[in-house]
């Protein structure tokens, strides 16, 4: 059958309706508060001409991080001042391909997953292996784990119909296992081999890997309802140390409120003239939002889903730059070598002001200065399209329609993306940094550039030129092909592309 666009998310409801925990209980109670967002997005979709049919897909959605002890653990967190920006897209996925009318199951517990697709017990020692009964998987890291134990033998067959969340992506030098342990690119959670682009990550980074986001909720009205309110990012006490100065200014300017997890019966020991509301349920935090004037990063954590929904409600964004960009602690043993130029890099270079404004914050005079300006500036909400519900769900329609045309052809060639309408650009991004490197006369004449000598690698710089030799290399290995890393040596030559405007994830034509 073919998928057809939803009105109405009562299949979801009923799937996670019985779900218990605080995790599931923050993921559904943010899919009841967006659900007119979605329906009416999904009902524009319906009407419009640029809806392409797709076959209805049996989707697995397995948050590994919810199963098992480690699943025990986060939950704890969930009302603790933890990570809540992997819940955020866990909601928005399951609404996101309910609405786009797919078929859901949800699982958070690791012999729910065996008994959804594990082996069946068969003669002996040798279990009977079964087809598996989805189309697609939707997990992450601990789930890919998980999913290895379940499926034994069938798991290296089926690996195409994973998608995996990763917030911050994976390179791909971190991505292929034997690259990754003998060029010292090891760690906790790469290694599993897949094509870089199912990674799906909260925002754009490479194109090597996918776009996931999330949705924010649209269309509030704020105007004339601003206060001099400045509501600090900070859900934990560790990211306000060393901010005592930036946060001293922001009091003599404005009113100070925070949302910091209180622990029970004691306080969270924070700057004087701070209001702190203990954390916040979801629409409380964005209520308070609703009133405020600016939204006050310190530094921690990056690249986290609240500034996007501040924006969206009438809020400006002020946050400190990094200077050098670096990746700190924050990205230890994550599988990215990526350096950030400040807290929030999508916000900095795809919004910019007057919406985020980015200062160095040991700098006091500046931040005065920039806080000064901000009271005196009136923004209105935004939210760029692919951090909507409509964007969304054309992203994902798109990823999901490009899935079937990926088994319709079995590989990925010209062909195919010619003929689909808005392809994603990790997928064009893929094709063309593979043609790049096939080139007949070599690419590197055709820029000009002449070669000393020509060499074809397996190192994940590569596609690259070296000036100083005038080296020419290739990529040897299909799974590096990447523009993620770089050396002060070479000259990396990656694709250039197009986006469709506010939707980064999407090219506007096929090649
Ligand atoms: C990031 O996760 P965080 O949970 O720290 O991301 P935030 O941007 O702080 O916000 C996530 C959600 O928490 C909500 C808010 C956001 O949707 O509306 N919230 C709330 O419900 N109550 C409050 O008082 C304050 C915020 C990142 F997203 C993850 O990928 C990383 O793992 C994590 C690492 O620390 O940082």
């Amino acid at each position: 059958p073919q998928a057809e666009i939803r009105t109405t998310l009562s299949l979801l409801h009923e799937e996670i309706g019985s779900s218990r925990g605080p995790a599931l209980g923050f993921v559904r109670s943010r899919v009841e508060q967006m659900s007119r967002e979605w329906i009416q997005a999904g009902l524009r979709m319906k009407q419009s001409s640029n809806n392409t049919a797709s076959p209805q897909m049996k989707v697995l959605l397995y948050p590994g991080v919810l199963a098992g002890p480690a699943g025990q653990r986060f939950g704890s967190m969930v009302e603790r001042g933890g990570p809540l920006g992997e819940l955020v897209q866990w909601a928005d996925l399951s609404a996101c391909l309910t609405i786009l009318g797919h078929n859901l199951t949800l699982s958070t517990s690791r012999d729910h997953l065996h008994s959804l697709i594990g082996a069946a017990p068969g003669g002996g020692s040798c279990p009977i292996q079964r087809p598996l009964p989805f189309d697609l998987i939707y997990t992450d890291y601990h789930g890919l784990a998980h999913l290895q134990g379940a499926m034994g033998l069938t798991f290296q067959h089926y690996q195409c119909r994973f998608r995996i969340l990763d917030s911050f992506g994976t390179e791909p030098a971190f991505n292929m296992g034997s690259y990754a342990r003998s060029h010292g690119y090891r760690t906790l959670w790469g290694s599993w081999g897949l094509q870089p682009l199912q990674y799906m990550t909260m925002f754009p980074h490479t194109p090597d890997n996918s776009l996931m986001g999330f949705a924010v909720r649209q269309g509030v009205r704020t105007e004339g309802r601003k206060h001099n309110v400045a509501v600090v990012y900070g859900k934990q006490q560790y990211m306000w140390q060393g901010m005592a100065d930036y946060i001293q200014v922001l009091s003599n300017e404005m009113e100070v409120h925070a949302t910091v997890y209180q622990p029970p019966g004691g306080s969270a020991p924070l700057p004087p003239n701070v209001t702190n509301h203990g954390l916040l349920a979801q629409d409380h935090f964005h209520r308070l939002l609703h009133r405020a004037k600016v939204f006050v990063g310190l530094g921690f954590p990056y690249e986290g889903p609240a500034p996007i929904e501040a924006l969206a409600l009438g809020c400006v964004f002020l946050q400190p730059s990094l200077t050098p960009p670096n990746s700190s602690s924050f990205y230890r043993g994550k599988p990215t070598t990526r350096e950030v130029s400040s807290q929030h890099p999508y916000a900095e270079h795809f919004v910019g002001k007057p919406y985020v404004w980015t200062v160095d914050a040991s700098n006091l005079t500046a931040v005065r200065q920039s806080i000064r300006d901000i009271k005196l500036t009136q923004v209105k909400p935004f939210t760029p399209r692919e951090f909507t519900c409509a964007g969304m769900l054309e992203r994902l329609q798109a990823y999901i329609t490009h899935q079937v045309s990926q088994d319709q052809y079995n590989q990925w060639n010209t062909h195919d993306t010619q003929h689909l309408k808005r392809p994603p650009v990790s997928r064009l991004h893929h094709l063309i940094t593979l043609l790049i490197n096939h080139i007949p006369s070599g690419p590197f004449s055709r820029l000009g550039l002449s070669c000393s000598a020509r060499e074809q690698e397996v190192n994940h710089l590569f596609p690259a030129y070296s000036p100083w030799g005038r080296r020419c290399g290739l990529q040897a290995e299909p799974l590096l092909f990447s523009c993620a890393g770089s050396d002060p040596q070479l000259r990396r030559l990656c694709p250039c592309r197009t986006h469709l405007p506010g939707q980064v994830a999407l090219s506007p034509h096929g090649l």
